[in-house]
């Protein structure tokens, strides 16, 4: 039965509760050239690293100095670095979960709903109006990204004591995934939201989060850079189409969600994600008001005005205000002008034309 399945399975701990066991040793140098944008952004790489980086086409960044070209996306040095050593240090186990996204696609969204399936017989949606972790921690702080998180600066976490299944979140496309991945039994799911939506949500991020010594990225600047492919872990077609095909390969591996269905009918696809998950909800769970109680509970309204939401930091200490802007369906069209939507369009047919990957955005 679904529900004693998870009753095994939860977590001891709302938060993530893992050590370091290890971190690599980088070499902290003064930056060669002396440029104080190079601060903090690539000081603490070591030597070979960046000869390594160098090797790399790189383009300009959006909110560092540069993003390279590595294993085919673009990606900051930072981030580079603790995909290689998540690429080598980590071993998946049986009934993982990895949620993926490519940035501003819903990841926050997705990583409560998942959190709250997974954890709802410990942590009751229904009843627990106080007490639930989504109250008082962000989405990020309850699902660990394997880049920012865990395998971040150089450290090398001890995984080994986190209940089963352990849930992570990337934003890596399949390819540099999926060799991490191989164990029988774990499950990815993606998140797909139109592209249109995506540059604009990403575009404003951005320019909230960026560091001061990085010029601002104008929206003309962003779009061509998107529709160029240049825009973290893009280009967006090659990261959706990474997901979409294996999804169609494999449909018990990899679940292909878009932030629109979500948007338009939120409890068949939470019914559809705990069924993927292996915790479907049982009649009675339903007839409780169980699904509707996790829609309300990771609703946009209902987490954007939560304390923890509005004054404190998470990811990379980045402030959590800016994970919630305005959470719709087509803002773009305040925008973009004629001339860009249809360029964006245009590669969007070009790009996934075929593929029967569509997307509704108007
Ligand atoms: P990340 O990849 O940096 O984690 P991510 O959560 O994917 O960011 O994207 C944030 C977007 O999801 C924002 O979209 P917007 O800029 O168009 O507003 C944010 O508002 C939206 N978002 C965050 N939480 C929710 C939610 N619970 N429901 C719907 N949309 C959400």
């Amino acid at each position: 039965m679904a529900s004693s399945s998870i009753t095994k399975t939860i977590p001891i701990m709302a938060i993530p509760n893992f050590n370091v066991c290890h971190k690599l040793e980088l070499i902290k140098e003064e930056a060669k050239s002396g440029d104080p944008k190079l601060q903090g952004e690539e000081e603490e790489l070591s030597y070979e690293f960046r000869e390594m980086l160098e090797s790399l086409p790189k383009e300009r960044g959006w909110r560092t100095r540069y993003l390279y070209l590595f294993q085919g996306f673009w990606c900051q040095s930072k981030e580079i670095q603790a995909i290689m050593s998540f690429q080598k240090h980590f071993k998946s186990h049986q009934n993982d979960v990895v949620l993926a996204t490519i940035p501003k696609s819903g990841t926050t969204w997705l990583k409560a709903l998942t959190f709250t399936v997974l954890n709802r017989h410990r942590f009751d949606p229904v009843s627990s109006t106080t007490d639930h972790p989504l109250l008082t921690s962000n989405p990020h702080d309850l699902v660990p990204f394997f880049e920012y998180k865990l395998y971040a600066n150089g450290d090398v976490p001890d995984l080994s004591g986190l209940a089963s299944p352990r849930t992570f979140a990337t934003h890596v496309p399949f390819g540099s995934l999926k060799d991490s991945i191989e164990e029988p039994g774990v499950k990815v799911v993606y998140l797909c939201r139109n592209p249109f939506d995506t540059f604009i949500s990403s575009w404003h991020y951005i320019n909230n989060i960026k560091s001061e010594a990085v010029s601002p990225v104008s929206l003309e600047e962003g779009f061509d850079l998107y529709c160029r492919g240049v825009i973290g872990f893009g280009p967006f077609w090659e990261h959706m189409l990474g997901y979409w095909k294996e999804s169609l390969r494999t449909p018990e591996k990899v679940l292909f969600l878009r932030y629109e269905d979500l948007k338009q009918d939120i409890e068949s696809n939470l019914k559809k994600l705990a069924s993927f998950l292996g915790v479907p909800f049982t009649e009675e769970e339903e007839q409780k008001g169980v699904v509707h109680a996790i829609s309300d509970l990771c609703s946009f309204e209902n987490l954007k005005k939560l304390e923890v939401n509005k004054s404190s930091k998470s990811i990379k200490n980045f402030e959590n205000r800016h994970l919630f802007r305005k959470g719709e369906v087509s803002d773009w069209v305040n925008y973009l002008s004629p001339p860009q939507a249809e360029r964006l369009s245009a590669l969007v047919d070009d790009k996934l034309g075929g593929s029967d990957l569509t997307f509704r955005y108007n």
